[in-house]
């Protein structure tokens, strides 16, 4: 784009521009000659009427008037966030024509259609809501001072965060679990002809996040899923500074299988025809929607983005020349839907209400304690989880479940393996919970890449156990959505090392849809991920990726690492729970190389395979952070803190350490990593007088010995503390892989070291 080379620079309040040119439109301007009765449309055969069309206007009006109010607190340092939904109005058209039924995730821009939607809910507050949201007020009834968002429980608009195109697979989710709440007799709590709304701007749609999303919602089209989603491009024409190149858009979305594309443009009554034909075929048919809206961006970016960096005066001047609003206002006039002074009268009141409603929402509460900041990012009731863990599970649904040969009577070795009671863990949780789904890749015909889930799509049914598209993105997209509408999903994700690639489904958007909605809003979920090192003869670094720093980053996400069978089942049973019962996020990471493991000390000894936890309905059966796994608690010369493959290892190597010496270890199993309970720790830490971590992730920030080892050093310990972690490397391919993963000799070497 030619930036301002000889003219002179854009100087003026281009705010005070923009609302001058529409208030001498309307000083000026003559009303029409007919005016139309308030049911006659706004031309023959148009679906929008003269009221609805001032309706709309006022919505208009409201989201303008809100940006302007945004920059004026902003400007008078009561308000910290100025990105608007000027020139975007016309979005108020999808406000008006989908319902407040049809969960609507949006595009920070999608002010007036919010205020569209609101209409709908007799009560509804729109703009104050708004002004307090940008006031970080406690009082804003969303995000309740913790974020500028769009969300609302009475009107289904959860929050959205602000990477962008990050909501829309989960949009796409839902947009799935509509259907399938029909499929599995699960309530969710639509009407049957629901669809989704899903807004976004015009360079966010090219974000591989945004594609994935439109990639699945074609993808589960072609496989026969109903899949009602309304993508509704705001094409404004430029992501902050960069243009999008002209036609882009259409090139890319109006000719795709499975995507129902509509172009809206034009005055207010041809927008409104080309929405409400998009919209309704969505509805009748379930086929996707792409909702192609052209808008324009008026004042920049945000408040703080000067525009005539990158953007001509003649290039700002023609874009506020095409201002919606002051087209509106003419083609209303024009058409006798509105006079002049009607419109006048519109504006003035609602500038009035909006500057009024800033002054009180400036002076409203704010968050002043790291409580009040937290209180609704990880809430936990252990006594909730554990008495819903035992709710739900009959003797005689378990019975016909597993045929008579109830898991906990097989003494077979294939039946005592992690893998094979992880399986059985999962056929009573699936008979426990029938609200649950299970999905990943080849999980469900294949039975998993370790036979892990074998059996399942049999005994529960494809509604409920499902093989996907390969895309973790999409996973995790269709756990959030499924769990918005009541379903408790345990997605799987096939190697630890693939999570890498979709983490901002966790870390952007499940993990903080409690925070941000301040708990109104909850995508409860359990994420199996195989992974960690220590294959035999199989991998390399994306098949033993023993790094977990990138989940432990996550705030609220809890993670547990089983080691053996027994606590592998009873561990996704506490998992499970608390997803139920507070709403979490729990991810489960299965250590691979131990799901077939048989022996500890030598070949055919057995003595890692268990018997299967029958779940008692006890108390305390469910496995939860805190819960300590203590081997050898007699011992008193030593504390190994370990996980994982950690346990298998430092229990071999205290065998050897106690032949050769005659000290004894005792071996803590920390089963959860987040939260990493140390204070459960201190008792056997005290009692042992000496620390060591082992830990099989990789050095730096891979694991938790770091956080262990300063827990105590804080906490002035009196003993020596040391950790033994992996090489800080990926891991190679083949035998070489013993170089650089923590070994029994050198867990062996490091408990003589710190008892010498
Ligand atoms: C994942 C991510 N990358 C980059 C950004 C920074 N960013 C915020 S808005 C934006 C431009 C978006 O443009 P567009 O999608 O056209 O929306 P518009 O602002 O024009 O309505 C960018 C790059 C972000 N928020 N998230
Ligand atoms: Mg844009």
């Amino acid at each position: 784009m030619a930036k301002n080379a000889g003219s002179a620079p854009v100087t003026t309040n281009r705010v005070a521009v923009v609302e001058r040119n529409l208030d001498d439109y309307l000083d000026s301007a003559a009303p029409a000659a007919n005016l139309l009765g308030p049911d006659e449309a706004l031309r023959p055969g148009s679906g929008l009427s003269a009221r609805k069309a001032r309706e709309l206007f006022e919505d208009m009006i409201a989201s303008r008037a809100l940006d302007v109010a945004a920059r004026e607190l902003k400007r008078t340092g009561r308000s910290f966030y100025t990105i608007g939904s000027a020139g975007h109005e016309f979005n108020a058209i999808v406000g008006a024509l989908t319902r407040i039924d049809d969960p609507a995730f949006l595009h920070y821009r999608s002010g007036a259609l919010m205020q569209a939607r609101a209409r709908q809910l007799a009560g509804s507050t729109p703009v104050f809501d708004t002004l307090l949201s940008l006031c970080a007020s406690s009082d804003d009834p969303i995000a309740r001072g913790r974020h500028k968002v769009w969300g609302s429980k009475p009107l289904w608009v959860p929050p959205q965060t602000s990477t962008i195109a990050s909501h829309l697979p989960k949009a796409v989710g839902l947009a799935f679990a509509i259907a399938r709440g029909r499929r599995t007799a699960v309530e969710t709590g639509l009407p049957k002809d629901a669809l989704v709304v899903c807004s976004f701007g015009d360079a966010s749609a090219n974000h591989a996040t945004a594609q994935a999303a439109f990639n699945a919602a074609r993808y589960v089209h072609k496989r026969g899923n109903p899949l009602p989603i309304v993508f509704l491009c705001e094409d404004n024409g430029i992501g902050i500074s960069v243009d999008t190149p002209r036609g882009w858009i259409e090139e890319c979305y109006s000719n795709q299988t499975h995507l129902d594309y509509t172009l809206a443009q034009g005055s207010i009554d041809e927008a409104w025809d080309a929405c409400a034909g998009a919209i309704e075929r969505c509805r009748a048919t379930r086929v996707p929607a792409f909702l192609h809206l052209k808008t324009t961006r008026l004042w920049g970016h945000a408040g703080s983005d000067v525009e005539t960096t990158y953007r001509s005066n003649e290039e700002i001047e023609a874009v506020e020349a095409g201002d919606p609003l002051l087209a509106t206002a003419k083609h209303l006039v024009a058409s006798g839907a509105a006079t002049p002074a009607q419109l006048a009268a519109i504006v003035r009141g609602t500038r009035a209400r909006v500057m009024a409603g800033a002054e009180e929402a400036a002076r409203r509460p704010k968050l002043e304690t790291r409580e009040e900041v937290v209180e609704t990012l990880a809430p936990y009731d252990e006594a909730a989880v554990r008495a819903r863990s035992t709710r739900g599970l009959r003797p005689e649904a378990r019975a016909e479940l597993f045929g008579g040969q109830l898991p906990e009577q097989q003494r077979s070795v294939a039946r005592r393996t992690m893998g094979a009671q992880i399986n059985a863990a999962l056929h009573d949780l699936f008979l426990q919970y029938p609200h649950t789904l299970m999905f990943g890749e080849d999980l469900a015909k294949k039975g998993g890449v370790y036979g892990v889930t074998q059996g399942l799509q049999k005994r529960f049914g494809i509604a409920r156990v499902f093989d996907t598209l390969l895309d973790e993105t999409t996973i995790l997209g269709i756990a959030q959505g499924a769990a918005h509408v009541g379903f408790l999903p345990i997605p799987e994700i096939q190697y630890l090392a693939y999570i890498h690639n979709a983490l901002d489904q966790l870390r952007g958007e499940a993990c903080s849809l409690q925070f941000f909605s301040s708990g109104q809003y909850r995508n409860p979920m359990v994420v199996r991920i195989q992974g960690l090192a220590y294959q035999k003869g199989f991998g390399g670094h994306f098949h033993n990726d023993n790094s977990l720093g990138a989940l432990r980053d996550i705030p609220g996400l809890m993670l547990a690492v089983p080691s053996r069978g027994d606590d592998a089942a009873r561990i996704l049973r506490g998992a499970v729970a608390t997803a139920e019962a507070c709403g979490r996020v729990v991810c489960v990471l299965e250590p691979i190389a131990l799901y077939h493991e048989k022996d500890l000390h030598s070949d055919g000894d057995n003595l890692w395979l268990r018997d299967y936890p029958a779940p008692t309905g006890e108390l305390d059966d469910p496995l939860l952070p805190g819960d300590l796994g203590v081997h050898d608690p007699e011992a008193r010369d030593l504390l190994v803190v370990t996980y994982g493959n950690g346990v298998r290892l430092s229990l071999r190597a205290a065998r050897r350490l106690s032949e050769q010496t005659g000290k004894r270890a005792r071996i803590v199993d920390m089963r959860w990593l987040a939260p990493l309970r140390c204070d459960a720790l201190e008792p056997h830490a005290a009692a042992c007088g000496r620390v060591l971590v082992v830990d099989e992730a990789r050095a730096t920030a891979g694991g938790v010995a770091d956080a262990i080892v300063a827990h105590f050093a804080e906490r002035d310990y009196a003993g020596p503390l040391r950790s033994a972690r992996s090489a800080d490397t990926y891991v190679p391919l083949g035998n070489a892989t013993a170089c650089v993963l923590l070994g029994e000799e050198e867990i062996l070497a490091a408990m003589k070291e710190i008892l010498a």
